[in-house]
Formats: C-alpha cells, sequence, structure tokens
C-alpha cells in the first residue's frame, strides 16, 4: 500500500463531507467559491498558456492544476472544480465566448437545435478534469483530507445567461418571456433540467464528491415563479441524482432567495444549503440550519478590506453557525481585485479555530 491508501484506510470522512452529513465540528471546514482564478498570480501565469478561458475549461491537465492551486496556497477543506456554468449551454450547441473585460457574449437562442445528444461529447475533457483532480487530491498527503465538489449553474440561472445573450442587469428579456411566452421558457428549462442532471451524475461518475448547484439569480423572481422556475427544477434534479447516488451530498446556492431560502431548502431536497451575505444570520440559524447544514456567508467585499474588520466578520460568522453543522465560505465569489495575502489571513484565522 501506498502511505496515501494507509492513510485512506483508517481514516474519517473527509471534513467537508462530515459537515454535510450534518456532524457540527470545533474547527468549521472552509473554502471560498471562485477561489481559483485571476486574483491569483499563479492562475493568471497558467492562463497565459491556455488560449481562451473556455479553452482553459477544456483542458483537463491544466483545469485540475487550476483546481488545486488555492488549496497548495491556502489549505482550504475543499476543492472546487476549474470550470463553468457556461460549458452547458456551449456544449448543447449554443455558442458561447468570454470576452476580455466584458463577460460572457452568447450566439443566438434555437432551443429546438439544442443537443443534449451532444452534450457529453463536448463536457468529456469537464469530467476528465474531476477524475484528474480527484488523482491529484489522492496523491498528495498534504491534500488527501480535501474533498472535490463538482458543480452545474441552476437551470433558471443557466437560461438566464441563454436568453438574454450574457449577463443582465434587470434580466428583462427573460422576466418578459416568463409572462408573454411561458412555452418557450418551460422548454428551454426542461432541456437544461434534464442536461443539468446528466452533467452532474457524468461528474459525479468521475469522482466529484459533492455537487453544488448555483443558482445565482434565483433572487429576482415573485414567489409563484420562484417556485416554478427555481424550487420544481432543482427539486427534479436533486431526486434523480439521490436516486443514482444516495450518499452524494447536494449543496443549493439561491443567491437573493431571501425568506424563500426556507422554501427551498424544505421542498428541493437539497443536503445543504449555502447562504447569500445578505440573509440576516441570526434568522438563518434559527430558520435554515435547522432544517440542514448550511454554508456560507461571509460578505466577499471584506476581502477587500482584511484586517480586523474582515476577522471580527468572519467570527459573527462562526458565533451565529456554532451551534449546528456548518461550512465557512463567503456568501458570494471572491472579487478578482482580493489580495492573496487577505485570503492567507482569513484562512489561517479559520484553520486555527478550536
Ligand atoms: O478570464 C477569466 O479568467 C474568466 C473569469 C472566470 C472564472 C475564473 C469566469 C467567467 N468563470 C470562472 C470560473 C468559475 N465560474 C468557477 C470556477 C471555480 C471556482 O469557484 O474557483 C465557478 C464555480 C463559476 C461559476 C459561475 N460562472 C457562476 C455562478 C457563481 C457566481 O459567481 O454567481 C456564474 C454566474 C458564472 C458566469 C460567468 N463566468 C465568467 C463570468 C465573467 C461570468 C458572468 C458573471 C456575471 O454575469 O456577473
Amino acid at each position: 500500500m501506498t502511505q496515501a491508501v494507509e492513510k485512506e484506510a483508517g481514516k474519517a470522512q473527509k471534513p467537508l463531507l462530515a459537515a454535510l452529513a450534518g456532524v457540527k465540528a470545533t474547527r468549521p471546514p472552509f473554502w471560498f467559491m471562485r477561489q481559483a482564478g485571476r486574483y491569483l498570480p499563479e492562475y493568471r501565469e497558467l492562463r497565459k498558456t491556455a488560449g481562451s478561458f473556455l479553452d482553459l475549461c477544456y483542458a483537463p491537465k491544466l483545469a485540475a492544476e487550476v483546481t488545486v492551486q488555492p488549496l497548495r496556497r491556502f489549505g482550504m477543506d475543499a476543492a472546487i472544480l476549474f470550470s463553468d456554468i457556461l460549458v452547458v449551454p456551449h456544449a448543447l450547441g449554443q455558442e458561447v465566448a468570454f470576452q476580455e473585460g466584458k463577460g460572457p457574449v452568447l450566439g443566438a437562442l434555437d432551443i429546438p437545435a439544442l443537443g443534449v445528444e451532444t452534450l457529453h461529447d463536448i463536457a468529456a475533457p469537464v469530467y476528465e478534469t474531476v477524475r484528474q483532480t480527484r488523482a491529484l487530491l489522492a496523491n498528495d498527503l498534504e491534500l488527501d483530507d480535501q474533498a472535490l465538489i463538482g458543480f452545474a449553474g441552476a437551470p433558471w440561472t443557466v437560461a438566464s445567461y441563454m436568453v438574454e445573450g450574457g449577463s443582465s442587469r434587470e434580466f428583462m428579456t427573460l422576466r418578459a418571456m416568463m409572462y408573454q411566452n411561458p412555452e418557450k421558457l418551460d422548454s428551454l428549462i426542461a432541456v437544461l433540467t434534464e442536461a443539468t442532471t446528466d452533467y452532474l451524475s457524468r461528474q459525479i461518475e468521475a469522482g466529484a464528491e459533492a455537487v453544488q448547484i448555483f443558482d445565482s439569480w434565483a433572487g429576482i423572481l415573485p414567489e409563484e415563479m420562484f417556485e416554478k422556475y427555481v424550487i420544481a427544477p432543482t427539486a427534479e434534479i436533486v431526486a434523480v441524482l439521490r436516486s443514482q447516488y444516495p450518499t452524494v451530498p447536494i449543496i443549493g446556492f439561491p443567491k437573493g432567495a431571501g425568506l424563500l431560502y426556507k422554501n427551498y431548502a424544505e421542498q428541493t431536497g437539497v443536503t445543504a444549503l449555502g447562504l447569500d451575505f445578505t440573509l440576516p444570520l441570526d434568522w438563518a440559524a434559527k430558520e435554515l440550519q435547522t432544517i440542514c447544514p448550511v454554508q456560507g456567508c461571509l460578505d466577499p467585499a471584506l476581502l477587500l478590506a482584511g484586517g480586523d474588520v474582515m476577522l471580527d466578520a468572519a467570527k459573527r460568522v462562526l458565533d451565529a453557525f456554532s451551534d449546528g453543522a456548518f461550512i465557512f465560505n463567503l456568501g458570494h465569489g471572491i472579487n478578482k481585485e482580493t489580495k492573496p495575502e487577505t485570503v492567507a489571513q482569513l484562512s489561517d484565522f479559520l484553520k486555527g479555530q478550536r
């Protein structure tokens, strides 16, 4: 047996997976949304050699390396697959490009032409990245307690990019479609629900130990539409994955959902909830953490300040959720202007919890 295999054999569950199984820890596991990426010099260096951003997402060796970069530097308890939620529309046949300084730009949307058949051919390198990342983690004695999280965008959030043709402030095309042409939007959501389920199940097959469903724009919907476009598709994805992989935890992140977080927790069946940074901490502890483990939710802007302002806020988050199963994270992704030293300061603080 190699040393790593020996260690694996006699070992307790990885900290992230224990927390997702409902175990309360004195030192909660932590990772940060968007922990890989442009704020890291080693990412910017590697990115130069990779061609376009999508080329990097489809280059398993490079993407696996980028996935573990933040762990080598900061020792988070989890790696998150380096990829993007817009790989799914791309693999379904819509044009997707990431333009420097402009963000994603998507081509015309032709729903009947979207091909669930081509999805796995085009997304195959993503599954290979999962395989290679698991191997990198398992073969490194410093990283073999770290879990690998796979992910996808939720149908609603991915549909927003596909309908709007990119990022949006008000999502007016999408929101108008919801009332004027619901059959069209429903057919898109149906395609995405099936594709997302298959895509996540392939990531699990390849070695993802947990998955997160990012619903970044869940917060723009009135209750009735939230039920229809956020809760229902997510519940469908969770039900299928749960039947196929009963032990693989699923984290749902319905950013901005406010009071509707509770309906989401009760009705989707997710294993754990990713909290955003706007929720009142005490409310979330009382109303959500009593339903399932929670993850979150430091305001990422605090990492631009750093120092005691950031650490005091981190402590308030830890204190608020100290009665139950908890994973420390940010309430949204790391900003690209964040200094690595500040991430190190926060990571050291979290690793020092007793
Ligand atoms: O040039 C570059 O390096 C591109 C910047 C970048 C990066 C590093 C983009 C473009 N995506 C990513 C990686 C990424 N995206 C990850 C990797 C793993 C990690 O967290 O370390 C993940 C999980 C995502 C998920 C993602 N992409 C979301 C959901 C989470 C969130 O931030 O709300 C969304 C909405 C996207 C879309 C996206 N990708 C990239 C851009 C610029 C955007 C648009 C964001 C917007 O509309 O505001």
